[in-house]
């Protein structure tokens, strides 16, 4: 029905200079890009893996979606990203699903893409982001 691929699969982290150290020393591998969004609260850091990405997230301040993760359940897996092609026709589909969503509407992500998220209360306690990229 939709094109999904996977976007990137998210790890929250207490200190990133440290993760990208040794996620470095341990898989070898140099994040392609850093970038700080302020409106979701992080820093993150993209390495590539084959057509898609790990994000090592850093939590910008206590009180953020990452903050509280961390403050919570510590380091760990945070969310998978899935690319969409029409990020609206994604949405509209999910909500005839009935799917809970922390986003109604797209808001700007890394890069400029398009992003939304979908509550993990909504399949299998998994936080899950919508992304269509800008390009
Ligand atoms: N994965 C799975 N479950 C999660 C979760 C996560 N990442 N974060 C919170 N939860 C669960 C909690 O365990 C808790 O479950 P129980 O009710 O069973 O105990 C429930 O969700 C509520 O937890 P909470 O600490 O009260 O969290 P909030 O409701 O305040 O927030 C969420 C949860 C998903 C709405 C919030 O994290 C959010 O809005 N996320 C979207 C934005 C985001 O994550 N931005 C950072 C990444 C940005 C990027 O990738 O670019
Ligand atoms: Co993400």
């Amino acid at each position: 029905m939709f094109a999904y691929n996977l976007d990137h699969v998210a790890i929250a982290v207490e200190d990133l200079d440290k993760a990208i150290d040794e996620y470095r020393r341990l898989y070898g591998a140099e994040p392609l890009y850093r970038e700080v969004v302020e409106e979701q609260g992080v820093e993150e850091a993209m390495v590539a893996v084959g057509g898609s990405f790990i994000q090592l997230l850093r939590a910008l301040a206590s009180e953020t979606p990452v903050g509280k993760f961390i403050a919570s359940r510590g380091e760990g897996m945070h969310h998978i990203a899935l690319a969409v092609s029409d990020i609206d026709a994604a949405l509209d589909h999910l909500k005839n699903e009935g799917a809970r969503l922390v986003d109604e509407v797209p808001r700007i992500g890394g890069r400029g893409a398009r992003i939304a998220f979908v509550h993990p209360k909504a399949f299998a306690g998994t936080l899950v982001e919508l992304v269509e990229s800008a390009q």
